[in-house]
C-alpha cells in the first residue's frame, strides 16, 4: 500500500533529527484540514459566489478562505541561489577514526567517540533550479556539520581548484558563465561565447577549465565524486601552533563519470538522474560514504613551495603534501520535504568552529563575506533560525527582531553587558572562539598580488600530463564540443590557440575540429610533471565493487528463468541494483512457466539509465530481435562502453547488433583468454552455477567476468580502438 509518508526517516536517530522533530508534522487521516489560522474548512474546492438560476454569478471577495489560499500560494517562491541553484541534499553523519589533536583543538576533528550529524547539498553551478542534473559543470559539495560547538560548513566543490584567484572577480566570472544577457541562452552549460571569452581574458582560469573539460565535470553519480574545500584554511592546536589545511572527501565507490553522449541524452531523458540516484541508494540502505582527509602544511613552511599555498587555482600535489585520512562521512537519510530542508539550507564559509581558522587566501576572504550576505536576500535576516540551519548545540545571544523572528527570549534585557550578567561571553578556556593571533607586519595599502599568483600554466600542464590517454581524449572532445558551440570566430580561434600553452597536440586537435588556425608550436615548454590523485583511474579499486550499479535485464515472454534468476541473485548478492525491462509492466511469462513482473516496459526506459545489460537466453529472443527499442538498447550500450552479457540465443542477437565485424567478443564457453572481450560477455549455454565467490581480472566464469567488467565501470578499449562510434 502506498504510504502517506514518502520515506521512513526514523532509521538513524541523531541530534539533528531530534531537533527537526519539533518542527515536523505528519499527514494523517485523523487531522482535518484547517486554514493556517486553524478553523476547519468545509469546502476547499469552490469559491463563495452569488449565483442565479443557472448557478452562474460573481465570486465574492468576502471568501477569506479562498482568498488566503490563493494569496498564500502567490507568494510561495523565493529567489533561487545566484549560483548553484540546482541541487539536492541528504542527511548523514561524520565519524573520526583518528584524532587530529596534534594539529587542532576542534572537537569534531579530535573526539573519536562522537557522531556528528551532517547535511550535504550537491549542486551544479550554472543552471537554474529546474535545469538538468547531468550537464557538463562543476558540482557543489557543501557540507554542514552540526557539531557540539556550533555549525561548521565546508562549502566545497568536486574539483580542487577554482577559476579565479580574487573574490572581486566573482561577479564577472558568474555573469560570463551564466546564460548570456541578451537572450538568456544557454541553460546549464558553459558552451557559449561569453564563457570562453572570459576564460581567454583570464589566464588564471586555465588550470580550472582543464578540470571542467575533463570527465570530472560529468559525474556518474554524486556518490562517485570527490569533495574539496578548495580554499586554504588553518587548524590551531592546543599549543597555539598553526597548520594550513585543505579538506578532502574521497568516495568509497571510486570516482566515475558518464560518457558525454550519455550525459547529453540523460539531460533530456531524465533530468533528475543524479537526484534520483542519490535518493534511491539511500532508500535501499546503500549509504554513500566518503573518507575525510587533511592536507597539512606547518605555518613556517608557507613559502617553501613554487606555487603560493593561498592560491585557490593551485592544488597541493600529494607527492609534496600527502593526504591524511582521519574520518568518514556517510549519508543515510533522505529529506522529508525539499523546500524547508534542501532549498532553505544555507552555507557560509565563514562558519567555522574553535580550533579551525581562515587564511589570507583572497578568494576565501571574499567568500566569507558573500555567503552570509546572499542568505540575507535569499532567506531573510533570521535565516539561521530556520530548522535546517539552526545548530544542535545551545545557542543564545542578543540578536533580536527582524522579519520572521520565531524565537521568544524571556527576560528584560537584550544587550551586553547587563546588570544581571545574563548570557555572558565565554573565555577561550570555556570554549570561546579566538582568532589565531597571526603576526601582521606593517604593510602598504594597495591592490597587490603575490608574485607566485602570476604563474598560471604549470599546474594546468601537470593536470593534463597526469591523465590517462582516454581521459585526454575526452578533454579534447570536450573542448571541441564547447568551442563548436561558440559562433564568434574571435572566441574559438583564440581559445583553441591558447590550448598550446598546455599541449600542442591538444591545441591542434581542437583547432581542427572547431575551425581554428592550427598552431604549429607549443606556447610553453611542458616539463612533464605529473601528480597522483588527478586521474580518476587512480581511484579504481582492484576489488570488484559493483554495489549500487544499475543493471538492466531485458526479457520478453519465453525467457530462460534459470538464467534470469541465477544472474539476478548473484548480482544482487554483490550489491548491484537489478531492473527488469520487458514489453509491458504486466507479468511476463518464462519458458518454464514462471511469471516475472518487469520494473519498466521498453518504451519507458533507455539504456542510458543503466550501467550494464544482461539478456538471458530462451525463446523470447525471436521477439527481442524484432524489438527496435531492445536492439537500439544494445547498440547504444555498446557505444556508451557499458558491459553487455548474454546467454543462449542472446549471443547472436548481441553480436549482430554490435556489428563488430572481424573483432571477436569473448565467449565464456570457449577459450576467451586469447580474445579481447571489449566487455561483452557471452556464452551459448548457462554456466553450471550462478555463483561468483572470487572475482578478478582473470576469472573465467560467466557471472564472474560480467561482475569484473561492471566493476571496471566502462570498457575504454572500445573507444580507444574506435569501435564505439556507432551512434
Ligand atoms: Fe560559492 N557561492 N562563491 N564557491 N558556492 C555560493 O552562496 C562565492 C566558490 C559553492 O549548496 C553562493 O548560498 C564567491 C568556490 C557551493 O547552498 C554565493 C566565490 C567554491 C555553493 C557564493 C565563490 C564554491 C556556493 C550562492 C569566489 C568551492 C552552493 C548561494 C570568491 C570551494 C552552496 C549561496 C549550497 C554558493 C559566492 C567561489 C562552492 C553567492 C563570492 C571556490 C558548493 O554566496
Amino acid at each position: 500500500m502506498t504510504s502517506l509518508l514518502k520515506s521512513d526517516n526514523t532509521r538513524s536517530a541523531d541530534g539533528k533529527l531530534a531537533d527537526l522533530k519539533k518542527d515536523t508534522v505528519e499527514l494523517s487521516k485523523d487531522q482535518h484540514m484547517t486554514t493556517d489560522y486553524g478553523i476547519k474548512i468545509s469546502d476547499p474546492d469552490h469559491w463563495l459566489r452569488v449565483v442565479n438560476d443557472h448557478h452562474n454569478g460573481p465570486s465574492l471577495l468576502e471568501d477569506q478562505i479562498a482568498r488566503e489560499k490563493i494569496m498564500r500560494f502567490d507568494h510561495e517562491r523565493i529567489p533561487e541561489r545566484v549560483v548553484h541553484a540546482r541541487g539536492t541534499g541528504a542527511f548523514g553523519s561524520f565519524k573520526l577514526f583518528e584524532s587530529a589533536e596534534d594539529v587542532t583543538t576542534a572537537g569534531v576533528l579530535t573526539d573519536t567517540s562522537r557522531t556528528t550529524p551532517v547535511f550535504l547539498r550537491f549542486s551544479t553551478v550554472q543552471g537554474s533550479k529546474g535545469s538538468a542534473d547531468t550537464v557538463r559543470d562543476v558540482r557543489g559539495f557543501a557540507v554542514k556539520m552540526y557539531t557540539s560547538e556550533g555549525n561548521w560548513d565546508i562549502v566545497g566543490n568536486n574539483i580542487p581548484v577554482f577559476f579565479i584567484q580574487d573574490a572581486m572577480k566573482f561577479p564577472d566570472f558568474v555573469h560570463a558563465v551564466k546564460p548570456e544577457p541578451h537572450n538568456e541562452i544557454p541553460q546549464g552549460q558553459s558552451a557559449h561565447n561569453n564563457f570562453w571569452d572570459f576564460e581567454y581574458m583570464h589566464t588564471e582560469t586555465t588550470h580550472m577549465y582543464q578540470w571542467a573539460m575533463s570527465d570530472r565535470a560529468i559525474p556518474r553519480s554524486y556518490r562517485m565524486m570527490q569533495g574539496f574545500g578548495v580554499n586554504t584554511f588553518s587548524l590551531i592546536n592546543a599549543q597555539g601552533k598553526r597548520h594550513f589545511v585543505k579538506f578532502i572527501f574521497t568516495p568509497e565507490l571510486g570516482v566515475h563519470s558518464l560518457v558525454w553522449d550519455e550525459a547529453l541524452k540523460i539531460a533530456g531523458q531524465d533530468p533528475d538522474f543524479h537526484r534520483k540516484d542519490l535518493m534511491d541508494a539511500i532508500d535501499k540502505g546503500h549509504f554513500p560514504k566518503w573518507k575525510f582527509g587533511l592536507q597539512l602544511i606547518p605555518e613556517e613552511k608557507q613559502h617553501d613551495f613554487e606555487f603560493d599555498i593561498l592560491d585557490a587555482t593551485k592544488v597541493w600535489p600529494e607527492e609534496l603534501v600527502p593526504i591524511r585520512y582521519i574520518g568518514e562521512l556517510e549519508l543515510n537519510r533522505n529529506v522529508d520535504e525539499f523546500f524547508p530542508q534542501t532549498e532553505q539550507v544555507a552555507f557560509c564559509t565563514s562558519h567555522i568552529v574553535p580550533g579551525i581558522d581562515f587564511s589570507d587566501d583572497p578568494l576565501l576572504q571574499g567568500r566569507n563575506f558573500s555567503y552570509f550576505d546572499t542568505q540575507l536576500s535569499r532567506l531573510g535576516v533570521n535565516w539561521q533560525e530556520l530548522p535546517i540551519n539552526r545548530p544542535v548545540c545551545p545557542f543564545m545571544n542578543m540578536n533580536r527582531d527582524g522579519a520572521m523572528r520565531h524565537r521568544i527570549t524571556k527576560g528584560t534585557v537584550n544587550y551586553w553587558p547587563n546588570r544581571f550578567e545574563a548570557n555572558p561571553p565565554s573565555s577561550v578556556a570555556q570554549g570561546g572562539f579566538a582568532s589565531y593571533p597571526e603576526k601582521q607586519h606593517q604593510g602598504v595599502k594597495g591592490r597587490y598580488f603575490s608574485e607566485k599568483f602570476k604563474e598560471h600554466f604549470n599546474q594546468a600542464q601537470m593536470f593534463y600530463n597526469s591523465l590517462s590517454n582516454i581521459e585526454k581524449l575526452h578533454v579534447a572532445k570536450a573542448y571541441s564540443f564547447e568551442l563548436d558551440h561558440c559562433d564568434d570566430e574571435l572566441v574559438y580561434k583564440r581559445m583553441s590557440e591558447r590550448l598550446a600553452v598546455i599541449d600542442l597536440g591538444l591545441a591542434q586537435t581542437v583547432a581542427k575540429n572547431v575551425g581554428g588556425d592550427t598552431p604549429t608550436k607549443a606556447l610553453k615548454e611542458n616539463k612533464g610533471h605529473k601528480a597522483k590523485g588527478l586521474s580518476q583511474f587512480d581511484f579504481l579499486s582492484d576489488k570488484p565493487i559493483i554495489a549500487t550499479r544499475r543493471i538492466a535485464f531485458l526479457i520478453g515472454n519465453g525467457f530462460d528463468y534459470a538464467a534470469y534468476s541465477g544472474m539476478k541473485s548473484v548480482l544482487e548478492e554483490h550489491g548491484a541494483f537489478v531492473f527488469t525491462i520487458g514489453p509491458h509492466r504486466q507479468p511476463v511469462e518464462a519458458e518454464s512457466g514462471e511469471k516475472v513482473t518487469p520494473d519498466h516496459h521498453f518504451p519507458g526506459m533507455r539504456s542510458t539509465m543503466f550501467d550494464a545489460t544482461f539478456i538471458p537466453g530462451g525463446n523470447h529472443i525471436a521477439a527481442l530481435s524484432k524489438n527496435g527499442v531492445a536492439k537500439y538498447w544494445i547498440t547504444e550500450s555498446f557505444a556508451h562502453l557499458k558491459p553487455i552479457a548474454g546467454l543462449g540465443g542472446a549471443v547472436d542477437l548481441i553480436r549482430q547488433q554490435i556489428n563488430l565485424g572481424e573483432v571477436k567478443v569473448a565467449d565464456a564457453s570457449t577459450d576467451h583468454t586469447t580474445t579481447e572481450s571489449y566487455g561483452v560477455i557471452t556464452a551459448r549455454s548457462n554456466p553450471a552455477s550462478f555463483q561468483a565467490d572470487h572475482v578478478d581480472a582473470n576469472s573465467k566464469g560467466f557471472p564472474e567476468q560480467f561482475i569484473w567488467h561492471v566493476s571496471r565501470h566502462r570498457n575504454w578499449k572500445r573507444e580507444l580502438d574506435g569501435l564505439a562510434d556507432q551512434i
